[in-house]
């Protein structure tokens, strides 16, 4: 994907999932274009940004890591007001992990809305870790993703780097899509909860990262 200046969007992207799934290695592919072997828990929330062009549109987009750790599931929804859209990163090879993913969920829609509207912000469900031999059927990834309600599903894997920017793309398709048909304004981008990154160096050693 290009990256450019000046972007027309300015989104919130919360990635969120059970410990161990791959959300910050998942960033650092994104973004550095690394796979990152070690494992270093992410403790509360990292966040770096990257600029991606959609459809010819120049999207800023701000990515929030979220620890998935069990003990931060019920503390972190703090972060998510404001967010316009999130992944969420489980391990295919891991029935528990999906069933994490889909308690993540959950809590995402009962804690924030697109634009203070009604409608739930768009999310991807990733099976991450393809790159490993998985007995999952398609069939069951689906069924897991409808029971989620997910707006899409992908089977990814951060190490390979396969899936990853489709998955971004379609998800940002999507937040653009609701974004114009909310008309949604500066001004409520400006109250949700950014942090200012700009001229700080993306932060490793907290995040993740993979699509079907
Ligand atoms: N084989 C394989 N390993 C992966 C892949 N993606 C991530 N990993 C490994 O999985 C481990 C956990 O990755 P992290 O990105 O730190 O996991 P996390 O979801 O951020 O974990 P928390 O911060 O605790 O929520 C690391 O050792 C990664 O190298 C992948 O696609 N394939
Ligand atoms: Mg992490």
């Amino acid at each position: 994907m290009a990256e450019v200046e000046d972007p027309q969007y300015l989104f919130k992207l919360i990635v969120i999932g059970p410990g161990k799934a791959g959300k910050t290695t998942f960033i650092i592919r994104l973004i550095h274009d690394e796979f990152e072997e070690s494992y270093v828990p992410t403790l509360g929330v990292d966040f770096s940004d990257k600029t991606f062009v959609v459809d010819g549109a120049a999207v800023s987009t701000q990515f929030w890591d979220v620890g998935g750790q069990d003990e931060f599931r019920s503390v972190v929804k703090y972060y998510y007001r404001g967010a316009h859209c999130s992944l969420v990163i489980c391990d295919i090879l891991d029935p528990r992990s999906w069933e994490k993913a889909l308690k993540w969920k959950s809590d995402l829609d009962a804690t924030v809305s697109f634009s203070n509207s009604d409608a739930p912000i768009p999310a991807i469900l990733l099976f991450n870790k393809c790159d490993l031999p998985y007995k999952a059927t398609d069939e069951e990834l689906e069924e897991i993703a409808k029971k989620g309600k997910f707006d899409a599903w992908y089977k990814v894997s951060v190490k390979d780097d396969f899936g990853l920017d489709e998955a971004v793309v379609e998800l940002l398709r999507r937040t653009i899509s609701m974004h114009d048909e909310f008309n949604d304004t500066e001004s409520e981008e400006e109250d949700s909860g950014f942090i200012d990154v700009t001229g700080k160096e993306t932060t490793p050693g907290g995040g993740g990262c993979c699509g079907k």
